[in-house]
């Protein structure tokens, strides 16, 4: 039995060496990550916008919306960053849709993906992400400690989801930059922004706090700023527009 784990971690690892020896030579692998946190912190509104053609929620959300246009608006209106959906089967997106997006703007961009493995986060890098998301609700705490220091490693930053309280204690690490709270429950998809308004003192004052889902209305992010949150995630209120780039500016 020993053996045979030992030549699991054995296998993985020669796996992962290998991707990396062969993802290095792409030319975004050189590239410096922008550290999102700073540029949420710099933009007026603290907004991160997201890029997403359909989801398990809502199903079709925007289905001709271009992702060059899309992220050339949301520099534009000077957003923090920018998230792009990389799951195919559920949101409709794909790693083309984060490389082109990389090549037409220069917000830093959230690979927005359910991360289960490293081979997840060297993609990230070579397909020119600057940060990568981990959901607490799919990972062990070991888990998100041993990717968050693997993407850290490779000048990623970390945004961690939470939904709960139970959930917070996993992703207090120091490679974890930001905490996102995420007001739409994975379950029953019911967003409820008292949940931002509710975890928002229990997380430490090092991470930066993002408010993820359901926000529509500027007021909620005036609403939402007394209680700490500098970032805020928003795709639906963008996308659902024939134009999200135009959409972004009002
Ligand atoms: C954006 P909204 O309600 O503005 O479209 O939400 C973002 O928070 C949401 O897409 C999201 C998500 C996720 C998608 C939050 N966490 C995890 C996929 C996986």
């Amino acid at each position: 039995d020993q053996i045979v784990a030992d030549k699991r971690k054995e296998v993985h690892l020669r796996k992962q060496v290998l991707l990396q020896e062969y993802l290095e030579k792409s030319p975004l692998f050189e590239r410096t990550p922008i550290r999102m946190a700073d540029t949420v912190r710099a933009s007026t509104t603290g907004i991160i916008a997201e890029f997403k053609r359909r989801s398990p929620s809502k199903s079709v959300i925007n289905q001709n919306a271009n992702v060059q246009d899309v992220a050339q608006g949301y520099e534009e209106a000077g957003f923090g960053g920018m998230s792009v959906l990389t799951d195919g089967k559920y949101f409709g997106g794909s790693l083309d849709d984060l490389i082109l997006a990389r090549a037409s703007c220069s917000l830093p961009l959230l690979r927005k993906e359910f991360i289960i493995d490293e081979y997840q986060i060297l993609t990230a890098k070579a397909y020119g992400a600057d940060c990568i998301l981990l959901i607490a609700a799919v990972l062990s705490a070991e888990e998100i400690k041993h990717y968050s220091a693997f993407a850290g490693s490779l000048g990623l930053s970390v945004l961690c989801e939470i939904h709960g309280e139970d959930e917070l204690q996993k992703t207090l690490v120091e490679t974890v930059d930001m905490i996102g709270v995420n007001n739409r429950n994975l379950k029953t998809f019911e967003v409820d922004i008292a949940t931002s308004k509710n975890l928002a003192d229990q997380i430490p004052k090092e991470f930066l706090k993002v408010s993820e889902s359901g926000i529509s209305d500027p007021r909620t992010i005036v609403e939402l700023m007394p209680y700490g949150f500098e970032g805020f995630l928003i795709g639906e209120c963008f996308m659902k527009e024939h134009d999200p780039a135009l959409a972004a500016f009002k």
